[in-house]
């Protein structure tokens, strides 16, 4: 039975990338392994396995007892597959926070970089292994897309770096590519309320109380705000089925830099840490663009 590598439920370019990334990786030290998703893909995501001719990895939602899995860009249960705690854990890589608790002893890397694609570079490097042009490109694009083009809070160094090294070896124009990247992931035109806040959305804790945090990168914040209603409908729907405390939307501009955040259900947590009018259900957060850095914490801090 091969392994099987895959990112989050819902996954982003991120988490396909860096999975198939890893397959590669794992490929060439002789494992016997596929990339796999716990999800639909997005749209910028489609255009980017269209753009590099990359197949589509397979939709799995539930693993066998005993399956060798690595994970990628997540290490929480709740954002992982269905029967995780039966499978066997080879290794995980990730740079988000860490929420985890395991029967038996696993191999972890983490590094507080903008992109888990960024960690994987390096351990092709660490490998002495060079990726093929086309999964270089992929890599690139995960890195492009988790820091928006080196500009969110999250990018480090090492991410940009990566990125550059990674370009040279897909032989990209990184700057436009990655523009064209962006752009073509928000079109959201042809998608109903609903799909657009599933799109990007992950469910959290913040002390007691349970919460969905969802983003849509736009280059026009109006073009979604105009279905405000619409969208709070569903994520009141959301609220009611989950038994959730509240629901978050990020709209976020991906080229002025800064986020609407649309709060619906209990807006207490909103108001003392973003300072969210009560009488309203949107605040502008200025230079605001990063769920992991700018949302959660402050959250989770206001919260404890
Ligand atoms: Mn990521």
């Amino acid at each position: 039975m091969s392994i099987l590598v895959f990112g989050h439920k819902n996954p982003d370019t991120d988490s396909i990338c860096s999975a198939i990334a890893m397959a590669e990786l794992q490929t060439k030290l002789g494992k016997d392994i596929k990339a796999v998703r716990l999800g639909n893909l997005n749209k910028e995501t489609e255009y980017i396995l269209n753009y590099f001719n990359i197949e589509l990895p397979e939709l799995i939602e539930k693993v066998k007892d005993e399956q060798e899995v690595i994970l990628v860009d997540h290490n929480e249960k709740g954002q992982s597959v269905d029967n995780r705690d039966n499978s066997k854990i080879l290794l995980i890589v990730d740079h988000h926070k860490i929420d985890l608790s395991t029967a038996d002893p696993i191999n972890l890397r983490f590094e507080t970089v903008g992109c888990t694609s960024t960690i994987i570079a390096k351990l092709f490097k660490e490998n002495n292994l060079v990726p093929s042009k086309e999964i270089a490109g992929l890599m690139l694009s995960a890195i492009i897309s988790d820091t928006l083009l080196f500009k969110s809070p999250t990018c480090t160094d090492e991410d940009i770096k990566q990125a550059k090294y990674l370009a040279e070896i897909a032989e990209i124009d990184y700057e436009k590519y990655g523009m064209d990247m962006l752009i073509a992931g928000t079109s959201v035109d042809d998608k109903t309320a609903e799909e657009i806040y599933n799109m990007d959305m992950k469910p959290f804790s913040f002390g007691d109380q349970t919460a969905t945090v969802a983003q849509v990168n736009t280059v026009n914040i109006n073009d979604i705000l105009k279905r405000k209603n619409e969208l709070i409908k569903v994520m009141q729907e959301k609220i009611k089925n989950d038994k959730l405390s509240f629901a978050l939307l990020m709209i976020t501009d991906i080229v002025n830099k800064g986020t609407e955040l649309l709060v619906v259900g209990d807006k207490t947590l909103a108001n003392k840490t973003f300072g969210l009018d009560m009488s309203k259900d949107t605040v502008y957060l200025e230079g605001v663009v990063s769920r992991k850095k700018q949302i959660v914490p402050p959250l989770t801090n206001a919260a404890n």
